[in-house]
This record gives structure tokens, C-alpha cells and sequence, in this order.
């Protein structure tokens, strides 16, 4: 059976559950914190999560493990099979991931997490989210989903990032990232009434004190 390593706090982690979950494929979730210990390291090469473990061994990077899900295992498509729409998905996920989930992160220290990110960091943070959220506006398609009329690996990727960004956004910036975007927040909200994004949501909400002391014993 696929073994799923992280926690349900990680918004990485749960694009992989919620992939798992759409396609209906048995899974165990394994809790792992990753960190650089010699025994993290051995299954997560950087340190990070999620990981997904398969018979032949651990593989890494949120991306890469969608795209593996996809091409190993039955249930729903979250990527499409002509190589035009395939590449059209996997940049809006990758633009997600490098334009808006990448910038709010540098900040997720003082937005959720009661810590101080220097000015400097905050302002290009700032910057590049509003570049971020623009492309999003003109590459997106919102028709109903991100990348047009079905459910796909950019709709994971902008559930799981796009509020956390809208968060860094309010309290850092006092800014509404999604103001001139209408049809992403009706997507999202939509999204987020969704059975696995609730099971989904009910899970983190479970894990987050744990989670919460854990940063708090790293202070
Ligand atoms: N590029 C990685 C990023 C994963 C990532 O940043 N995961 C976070 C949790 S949401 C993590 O492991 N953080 C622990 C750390 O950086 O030490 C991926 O796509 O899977």
C-alpha cells in the first residue's frame, strides 16, 4: 500500500492526500516531522514533506509524487493526456508554486507563527505575491477549475496555497490578494466545501496543537 510521510499540517502534504483521496486509493498516512537527523535525511533527501513511500523505495518533491500518483495509479485524472493540456496544468501548478506559494512562505514565520521575518523579506515578499496573484489572473481559467473544465494538480496546488497566501497577504500587508480575482475566490470557496478538502481541513485543524508546540519547543 502507498505510504504517505509528513503531517496534515503541511499544505504540501495535503495536495498529496487530497490527490490520494480524489483518486480513491487506500493509503497510510506515516507521521513525520522530516528535519535534518540522519534518519530524516534517509527518507526525505532535504528534509522536507511530503514523501511518498512506494515498494521500491521513498520518493520526494510534492510535484514529482502527483505526477508518479498519476502515471502508476488508477481512479480520477488530475492531469491531462495530451501533452499541450498536460504542460498547460504543470505550468499553472509550478507558477502557483513559485510565484505565490514561495513568497508567502518566507513569511509564514510572522503571519502564522507569532515570530518577526525582517522588513526586506516582507517587502519583496509583497512585491512578488501581487506578480504572482497577476499571472495567476491572466493564466488561469477559472471555468469553473483552474486550468478549465476539470479537476486537476493546479487545483490542488491552489487550494492548498492560495488561501495560506491570502492570509500572509491580509496580515501582513493588509492587502486582498483575490480582489480582482472574483472567479478564484468563488473556486476557492467552492473547493474548500468539498468532502475531502473538509476531511481535509477537520485533520490539520486535529494536528495543529501538537504542531504548535512543536515550533514553539524549537524557539
Ligand atoms: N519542494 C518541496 C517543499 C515541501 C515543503 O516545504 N514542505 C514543508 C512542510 S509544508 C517542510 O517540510 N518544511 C520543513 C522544513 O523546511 O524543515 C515539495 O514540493 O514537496
Amino acid at each position: 500500500m502507498l505510504k504517505l510521510y509528513g503531517f496534515p499540517v503541511s499544505n504540501y502534504y495535503n495536495m498529496v492526500k487530497h490527490a490520494l483521496l480524489e483518486k480513491g486509493l487506500p493509503f497510510e498516512e506515516v507521521p513525520f516531522y522530516a528535519g535534518q537527523s540522519p534518519e530524516a535525511l534517509a527518507i526525505s533527501p532535504r528534509g522536507k514533506v511530503p514523501v511518498l513511500g512506494v515498494e521500491q523505495g521513498f520518493i520526494n518533491e510534492t510535484s514529482v509524487i502527483l505526477q508518479y500518483i498519476e502515471d502508476t495509479q488508477p481512479g480520477t485524472a488530475l492531469l491531462p493526456k495530451t501533452p499541450f493540456e498536460r504542460a498547460q496544468v504543470l505550468a499553472l501548478a509550478k507558477e502557483i508554486e513559485l510565484y505565490i506559494e514561495l513568497p508567502a512562505r518566507a513569511c509564514f514565520a510572522e503571519a502564522f507563527f507569532g515570530m518577526q521575518v525582517p522588513e526586506t523579506i516582507k517587502e519583496k515578499a509583497k512585491a512578488e505575491l501581487i506578480q504572482g496573484f497577476a499571472s495567476l489572473g491572466r493564466h488561469a481559467k477559472f471555468a469553473p477549475y483552474v486550468a478549465g473544465a476539470s479537476l486537476s494538480v493546479a487545483d490542488l496546488y491552489f487550494l492548498y496555497s492560495i488561501s495560506v497566501a491570502c492570509g500572509v497577504g491580509k496580515k501582513l500587508f493588509g492587502l486582498d490578494l483575490l480582489a480582482e480575482l472574483p472567479a478564484a475566490r468563488a473556486l476557492l470557496e467552492q473547493l474548500e466545501q468539498t468532502p475531502h478538502a473538509q476531511r481535509i481541513a477537520a485533520d490539520k485543524d486535529a494536528a495543529m496543537p501538537a504542531f504548535l508546540a512543536m515550533v514553539a519547543s524549537k524557539k
